[in-house]
């Protein structure tokens, strides 16, 4: 007669099988091109890069706010001051698709804001940079904006679902934003000659670190490669690089502004732009919390969650109260 199984060691070979066949579901899902849901068996280091690479994506929503927010008061029409004022609210609205997706994975919002104001977490490199004429509020748009389309629109593939479906709104939105800031510059560089030198004195500070937005060169970005095989990504960071210049040279032809590289020029035979070398010491200085702004941006973010504490507490406060009501109905009834 067989001695009778050790039940741990039978637990243990069918959890390993229900994990082995969790994780074969999985790959399935995604290289059929199908979508992974929030109640879906995921790996833990997927879950860890989504909730990474999510949450920073919100916080740069949100942080974002503040380099235009700059401009509201200062909006040189009614007509320019409500259009920045609804660009700034959808930026608002973005960062909270983007922080409920992330809550999807299992971390809270409070959180993921306790990382921000606590300078533990990355937010978007463009978001440091000062905006200190009118002007800016055109690159913005059509600068930053314009990149945040190119790295945006095949997110709206992730496989992730959460983030793919908040992506489609999100884009939807940013194509308005980079078209008011492409008429904002078309608008100066119709004006007056020192119009005209505003538009491309902020095209020339913009430019690079919009180029920048995207992220390392490939062989210096460590996450790129498994994103890709897990289908976040679907472009390399230098991909959408490419794919952004390509989209600009035209662009700025129309505005008559020129993009500050001397070195840029189309190669047929490869059939890539040719570009100078972006600053990447500085992108990296601005990444360890060293660019002009980031100490200014923090701040403005930690004084802004510390005076809306008021409104947390009553939101609580209100829940709390509906919620014992509700008990209390329950037990009359
Ligand atoms: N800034 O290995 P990779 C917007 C970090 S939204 C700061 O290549 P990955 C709308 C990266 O996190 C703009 N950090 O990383 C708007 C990683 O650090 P970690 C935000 C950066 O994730 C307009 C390390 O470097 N958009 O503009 C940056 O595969 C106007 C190594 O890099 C998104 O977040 C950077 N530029 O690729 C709002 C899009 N680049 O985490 C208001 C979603 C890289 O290992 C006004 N995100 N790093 O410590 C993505 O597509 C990707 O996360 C990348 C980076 C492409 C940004």
């Amino acid at each position: 007669m067989n001695a009778p199984a050790d039940p741990s060691i039978t637990a243990d070979v069918s959890d390993e099988q229900r994990i082995s066949d969790e994780e074969r579901l999985f790959d399935e899902l995604i290289a059929n091109e199908q979508r992974i849901e929030p109640r879906d068996w995921m790996p833990e280091a997927y879950r860890k890069t989504l909730i990474r690479q999510i949450s920073q994506h919100a916080h740069s929503e949100i942080i974002g706010m503040q380099p235009e927010g700059n401009w509201i008061t200062r909006a040189p029409s009614l007509k320019r001051k409500a259009i920045l004022m609804a660009k700034v609210q959808d930026e608002a609205g973005h960062g909270l698709y983007l922080y409920s997706a992330a809550q999807t994975l299992g971390i809270t919002r409070d959180e993921m804001m306790q990382q921000l104001i606590d300078g533990r977490a990355k937010y978007s490199s463009i978001f440091n940079y000062p905006t200190p004429t009118w002007a800016d509020m055109g690159a913005i748009g059509w600068l930053v904006d314009g990149a945040a389309i190119c790295n945006q629109v095949p997110l709206c593939r992730a496989s992730y679902g959460p983030y793919g479906r908040a992506m489609v709104r999100v884009c939807k939105e940013e194509s308005f934003h980079q078209r008011q800031g492409f008429e904002i510059l078309l608008t100066l560089m119709q004006g007056t000659e020192e119009q005209r030198r505003m538009a491309q004195d902020a095209v020339d500070r913009w430019y690079w670190p919009s180029l920048a937005m995207f992220g390392p060169p490939d062989d210096r970005s460590p996450n790129s490669a498994q994103s890709m095989a897990w289908k976040i990504k679907r472009f390399s960071n230098d991909e959408l690089r490419q794919r952004f210049v390509g989209m600009l040279v035209p662009q700025a032809e129309i505005l008559g502004v020129t993009l500050p590289d001397p070195e840029l020029r189309f190669d047929e035979a490869s059939g890539r732009y040719e570009m100078g070398e972006i600053d990447w010491d500085e992108f990296f200085e601005v990444l360890r919390g060293n660019g002009p702004c980031n100490t200014e941006r923090l701040e403005r973010r930690r004084t802004a969650h510390e005076d809306g504490a008021w409104v947390r507490e009553a939101a609580a406060e209100y829940a709390r109260r509906q919620a014992s009501a509700s008990a209390l109905d329950e037990e009359v009834a």
